[in-house]
């Protein structure tokens, strides 16, 4: 495909029990694998300074700590094909033309690998607008739902900040690429949405669910239930974890995190939950700001570990379970 790229950096990997050894190139288009990988290294579309840009390398930097046996469901990942289509090539200073590559990459992948999941790696945000763009072109008669975790709406007005990541959602819904309707939000709380954006979405119907009334019913749950009512609708869910969705606390490489958000463990079990959900059949990762992280690399492992439980997700629904 015309705008991937080789990953800028890969693991010299053999055979063996962890995830650096299990994630293979993808080398063959006519292969059927269960997901395809693929990273969206942009983050000059961002609103603040960000270097989410550089997530996709740390992100396949870091799973090499991770085995891929999960221990909680007694469950090894390693039969379920992974494979990494590498980066969408970025210009280096046009924006327009570098989310024109996502999109267009995008719909070459979902039309290509029509059976997988396709797993985007950003980037800002500004590439969720991108990528579902890529599907609806890909399958135009679809109707495509939106589960978004995040602390904010991102629907301010493309006319005044352009395709930059506080914006996507308000570019599909006004697009028409998406109906307010189909977009469920998870996460919002506290003061970090100013009313304007409020009033806008729920003229378009967006579904807002506060992440203090998620947790009445227990966050994974809520995630289910919304899901379910999702599924009603459309044809198929995309799917966008904003990590800024994550607690400060528990995620300080994501710059626009705030206190008062998701702990990790609601996270992990969401994306069980989610990964175990047929009509779901794209997801993306965001904002994740590896040079802010701790020297631990804190917020990464915890990308790849939220990553894993997504795909632990995706096997149990294979198995029927
Ligand atoms: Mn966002």
């Amino acid at each position: 495909m015309k705008h991937l790229q080789q990953p800028e950096w890969s693991w010299r990997a053999g055979e063996g029990d962890f995830v650096h050894q299990w994630v293979k190139p993808l080398n063959d288009e006519t292969e059927i694998p269960d997901m395809i990988l693929y990273g969206a290294p942009i983050s000059r579309s961002s609103i603040s300074v960000s270097g989410a840009s550089l997530y996709p390398m740390e992100f396949r930097k870091l799973w090499k700590g991770f085995s891929t046996y999960n221990l909680d469901e007694d469950l090894d990942l390693s039969g379920y094909a992974v494979r990494d289509a590498g980066d969408v090539t970025m210009h280096t200073t046009n924006i327009a033309l570098s989310h024109q590559r996502i999109e267009e990459t995008t719909s070459e992948l979902v039309r290509t690998f029509d059976l997988a999941t396709t797993c985007l790696i950003g980037g800002d945000h500004s590439v969720t607008a991108c990528a579902v763009r890529g599907v609806k072109e890909a399958f135009p008669s679809e109707r495509v739902g939106i589960l978004q975790l995040d602390t904010h709406l991102d629907v301010r007005d493309p006319a005044e900040l352009g395709p930059a990541n506080g914006t996507p959602i308000r570019q599909l819904i006004d697009g028409g690429t998406v109906r307010g309707e189909d977009v469920v939000n998870i996460g919002l709380h506290g003061y970090f949405n100013a009313a304007p954006l409020v009033t806008y979405a729920k003229e378009k119907g967006i579904r807002m669910v506060t992440l203090r009334k998620a947790r009445e019913l227990g966050v994974a749950q809520c995630v289910v239930n919304e899901l379910s009512l999702l599924a009603k609708k459309v044809d198929r869910v995309y799917v966008t974890i904003d990590m800024d969705v994550l607690d400060i606390a528990v995620a300080p490489g994501v710059p626009a995190s705030t206190p008062g958000g998701m702990s990790a463990e609601e996270l992990f079990k969401s994306l069980l939950a989610i990964g175990q959900h047929k009509a779901v059949r794209h997801i993306d990762f965001v904002c994740l700001d590896p040079t802010r992280d701790t020297a631990t690399n804190a917020t990464v492992k915890t990308g790849v570990y939220a990553w894993l439980e997504f795909i632990t997700g995706r096997v149990l629904l294979q198995r029927g379970k």
